[in-house]
């Protein structure tokens, strides 16, 4: 059966396309640094946005058309494995994420649940088999199901914590069943919402040893997967645990798992955390802890995670370039964690929003090569940092100098002298790569 009837596989036409359903930017197997532009990006679709969100809101029901729902949960979502394969072979996209409660229904005990993730999960691996398509990541979901109102591997209640540790060791037997290259903690509710009753330290040691079993079951099964943690500030909790790309490697180092988790860092979270996306995959870079990245946008007059498309040209340039400093995002990739607007209902709007996002991380990932090929921020910076390439910096660099003597230094030198960084016109020279 086909769900997305009357679109083709969507092609690159090139920029002066007036079909919406063409790629403008984005060519698969154009090569851009000696490997097809795909390789670069490795873009993934999200299970959760795209085949089992409904486009509620706090304030109004499901409206979106998925012609794949029926009565029975176990029939839709072996729709969705069909609907979903088909998408991700229109859009030529070859990777996905998935949540366990994305793609199967938990029924009415976890031997049930399991039972219905194995069914699900043995049609995928045939899809995959015939598509070539790849799982980039699955993670647990430890925060929709009311038992986790205090958090999963962070709640007060310690049957709560066995449980997650069963959904999460189901998890990684899936992610070895289907290749899994990444495996995903977000801490949907591992936070807190007042101290008076909170102990944080009990709670960030629990954390830390459900981590660990979980490195120790990955290794136990045989399957090398690359583990990420993906920070987020707020939302649900007030002050969640992984706050930003700072706060997880700080709480990874105190716990000694730095050699076993990279970060998965999302743009909207960023900004709910104060940061840009740029700002966060800079810091995972410092830390050589970049993983992989969830695309989306947060729109500047909200202040939640409104999970949008990406379609804002130069945050994503920004982003891109940071990528290009670490090396390359793989084996992560660039997973569209974006929802359609609830005003975008229809089922090729599910198309259309995944041509926006891919169009502007090409154009924006070309942007980032251009902008790296003429040095635009390595001349910027040398010429910003130049006194400490020779004299009194380079002695500070290569710690040749002590407190006593850049004192004595500072006594002779007092009439100092500040360069303009002209950002403006910075800025303004910026736009010209992206524009
Ligand atoms: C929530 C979020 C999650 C994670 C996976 O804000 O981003 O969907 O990506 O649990
Ligand atoms: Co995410």
């Amino acid at each position: 059966m086909e769900y997305f009837k009357g679109i083709e596989k969507i092609v690159y036409e090139g920029p002066k396309s007036s079909n919406d359903f063409a790629y403008r930017h984005y060519d698969a197997d154009e090569i851009v640094l000696g490997k097809p532009m795909k390789e670069h990006l490795r873009f993934g679709l999200a299970y959760w946005h795209t085949m089992t969100n409904g486009g509620n809101d706090p304030f109004g029901d499901a409206v979106n058309e998925r012609t794949w729902v029926e009565n029975d949960p176990m029939v839709t979502a072996i729709n969705r494995v069909d609907a979903f394969f088909e998408l991700l072979e229109k859009l030529g996209v070859e990777y996905f994420c998935f949540h366990d409660v994305d793609i199967a229904p938990q029924g009415n005990s976890l031997e049930e649940f399991f039972e219905n993730l194995d069914v699900i999960t043995d049609l995928m691996k045939e899809k995959m088999a015939q598509t070539g398509i790849k799982l980039l990541w699955n993670t647990a979901n430890l925060f929709t199901h009311p038992r986790f109102l205090n958090g999963g591997a962070t709640s007060n209640n310690a049957d709560v914590y066995a449980y997650s540790a069963a959904q999460v060791k189901k998890g990684l037997e899936l992610s070895k069943k289907l290749g899994g290259q990444n495996y995903v903690f977000w801490g949907g509710r591992e936070g807190y919402e007042s101290l008076l009753n909170t102990d944080m330290n009990l709670e960030l040691d629990n954390m830390a040893r459900f981590f660990k079993m979980a490195i120790a079951y990955k290794k136990k099964i045989g399957h090398d997967v690359q583990f990420l943690i993906e920070p987020k500030p707020k939302e649900p909790t007030t002050h969640q645990y992984d706050f930003d790309a700072a706060t997880s490697l700080a709480f990874l180092q105190k716990y000694d798992l730095q050699d076993d988790f990279k970060l998965n860092l999302e743009a909207n979270h960023a900004t709910l955390a104060g940061h840009t996306f740029e700002h966060e995959i800079a810091v995972a870079n410092t830390y050589n802890a970049l993983g992989s990245l969830d695309a989306n946008q947060g729109h500047p007059l909200l202040g939640w995670d409104t999970d949008e498309f990406p379609t804002n040209l130069m945050d994503v340039t920004l982003a891109m370039v940071e990528v290009l400093d670490a090396g390359g995002i793989a084996p992560g990739g660039i997973n569209f964690d974006a929802k359609v607007r609830r005003t975008s209902f229809a089922m090729d709007d599910l198309v259309l929003a995944h041509i926006a996002g891919m169009d502007t991380f090409a154009r924006g990932f070309k942007a980032a090569i251009k902008l790296k090929e003429d040095k635009f921020f390595t001349n910027l910076k040398e010429e910003r940092y130049a006194s400490f390439k020779s004299g009194i910096g380079k002695e500070i660099i290569d710690g040749t100098t002590d407190l006593e003597s850049l004192a004595a230094y500072a006594m002779e030198h007092q009439d100092i002298t500040n360069k303009s960084g002209h950002i403006e016109i910075v800025k303004s020279k910026l736009n010209d790569y992206i524009y």
